[in-house]
């Protein structure tokens, strides 16, 4: 008798609702969709406005490298050209990609009439090497409570959820693998966030990422 009961004894990741309005659905990209996404990722990265290290007012720079559509963020605001790279306009968001978004609510929530009217005009394409991180922050330049829907890619990272207080404990750590998905919305949209880690060697080459991980976020700004 070695067959192990149906539901017990597995090793896939389990869908998770860690906070009102935060969801994540491990797996939710195809191989197929990673790989296109990897190289839609890349061309957004040569241009318009190349994939930087973005930054900082204090003086410092960010160890993630960050491309945007839509909308060019650079702390803190939300602008249609890249005036602190190149001058250049931004690329479109593309209609596909807001379309996958809508489709991430719908699944996340399962909800069928989750994704009407969501419109995300801006997402951000970010991309960790084996030493990055993303310190503890909120994301409030939007001037929308919309969901944010992030996209996970690569290398496995620690994600850490945190509470809409301030940037300490309580926090819960994730694993985010490549292909999964993470819903904030509802009173989670306001929560501090960071990734503490990356995990080298974890993603799987055939996504056509060799090393690091990509994360895409979709947002809404509210600008115009
Ligand atoms: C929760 N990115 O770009 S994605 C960011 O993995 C950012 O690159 C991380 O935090 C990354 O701002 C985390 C998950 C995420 C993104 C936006 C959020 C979580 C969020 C906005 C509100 C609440
Ligand atoms: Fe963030």
């Amino acid at each position: 008798m070695t067959e192990p009961l149906p539901g017990f004894g597995g090793t896939e990741r389990l869908r998770s609702r860690p906070a009102p309005g935060a969801v994540h659905v491990p797996g939710w990209l195809s191989p197929q969709r990673q790989r296109e996404l990897v190289t839609a990722c890349r061309g957004w990265a040569r241009g318009p406005v190349p994939i930087r290290h973005t930054r900082l007012p204090g003086g410092g720079v960010m160890s993630v490298q960050t491309v945007c559509l839509g909308w060019h963020w650079q702390p803190y605001a939300y602008k249609r050209t890249a005036d602190d790279v190149n001058g250049a306009r931004v690329a479109e968001l593309p209609g596909w990609l807001a379309d996958l978004g809508r489709a991430a609510l719908v699944d996340a929530y399962e909800d069928a009439a989750a994704g009407d009217g969501y419109a995300p005009d801006t997402a951000l394409v970010n991309f960790y090497d084996g030493q990055a991180r993303m310190g503890m922050h909120q994301d409030k330049d939007e001037r929308s409570g919309a969901p944010v829907v992030s996209l996970s890619i690569g290398d496995t990272c620690v994600f850490r959820f945190g509470n809409t207080e301030s940037r300490n404990r309580p926090y819960t750590d994730i694993e985010l693998a490549s292909g999964d998905l993470f819903v904030f919305g509802g009173p989670s949209r306001f929560a501090y966030h960071g990734v503490t880690k990356v995990r080298p060697g974890t993603g799987d080459p055939a996504t056509g990422l060799a090393s690091g991980r990509l994360n895409i976020t979709l947002r809404v700004t509210g600008l115009e």
